[in-house]
């Protein structure tokens, strides 16, 4: 039995349609269904339900062998002990630094500078202002940062940007870009040993999806 990690929300919207590409399609509509072990069409594939956050844990730990994951949540699982055999191009997004548009960040963010940030991504956030030589307060959230630099609660976030709507909607721009974002397949190796002769076909159909998915584009 392969078992896969997958997250609701805009991951698995873009993620279903590559695993139908390689005959993988959920019994159930994982919309509807309050069930967190989803079989599929496959005998030896099922689904497990999770929050994105989770997805590597669960992967990490074996308690799946497979997962799908957004790059900025892989960045911030820092215990390691993951495979990421394929970059699925799904759910992209660019991870920047936002402020207030009145905010002078030019001038404040400079070598040997200190700024309040506020971010889920800390992992990232403290790399990115250390390349910097800045010194940054860092302020852990979970949601909504975009309120951060118009409460006062920091002088800028750093967040993921798609469209840029939810910015503009709050007077906030893009200062500056750290990375770009997309989804990819996670393993767990002790799996790619153990189960080699199922995932390693598996991995290679989710692969050809994924380039076909993109000559498409
Ligand atoms: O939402 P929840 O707390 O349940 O979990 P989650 O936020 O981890 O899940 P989800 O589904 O929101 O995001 C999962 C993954 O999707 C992220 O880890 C990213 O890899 C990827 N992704 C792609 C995005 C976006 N695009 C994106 N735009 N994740 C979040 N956003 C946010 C953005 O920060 C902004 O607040 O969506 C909002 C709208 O973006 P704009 O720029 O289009 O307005
Ligand atoms: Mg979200």
């Amino acid at each position: 039995m392969i078992t896969l990690a997958l997250a609701k929300g805009r991951i698995q919207t873009e993620a279903l349609p590559l695993f139908a590409a390689c005959n993988i399609v959920p019994a159930e509509d994982l919309d509807r269904s309050r069930k967190l072990i989803i079989a599929t069409n496959r005998s030896d594939v099922r689904l497990l339900v999770v929050r994105a956050t989770d997805v590597p844990t669960y992967v990490q730990h074996g308690a799946a062998d497979l997962g799908v994951t957004g790059g900025d949540t892989l960045y911030e699982h820092t215990s390691g002990g993951l495979y990421s055999p394929v970059d699925l191009q799904i759910a992209k997004c660019r991870m920047v630094v936002a402020c207030h548009k009145d905010y002078d960040y030019a001038a404040a963010a400079q070598p040997g500078a200190r700024l309040a940030v506020a971010s889920k991504y800390v992992q990232l956030a403290r790399d990115h202002f250390a390349r910097k030589r800045m010194h940054i307060d860092l302020i852990k959230l979970y949601g909504s940062m975009e309120l951060a630099p118009l409460t006062g609660l920091a002088h800028a976030i750093v967040d993921l940007v798609d469209t840029g709507n939810t910015l503009r909607a709050n007077n906030l721009v893009a200062v500056e870009e750290i990375m770009s974002v997309s989804s990819k397949l996670i393993a767990n190796p002790a799996s790619m040993k153990l189960k080699r002769a199922m995932l390693q076909p598996l991995i290679e159909e989710i692969a050809a999806a994924v380039e076909q998915n993109t000559a498409r584009k």
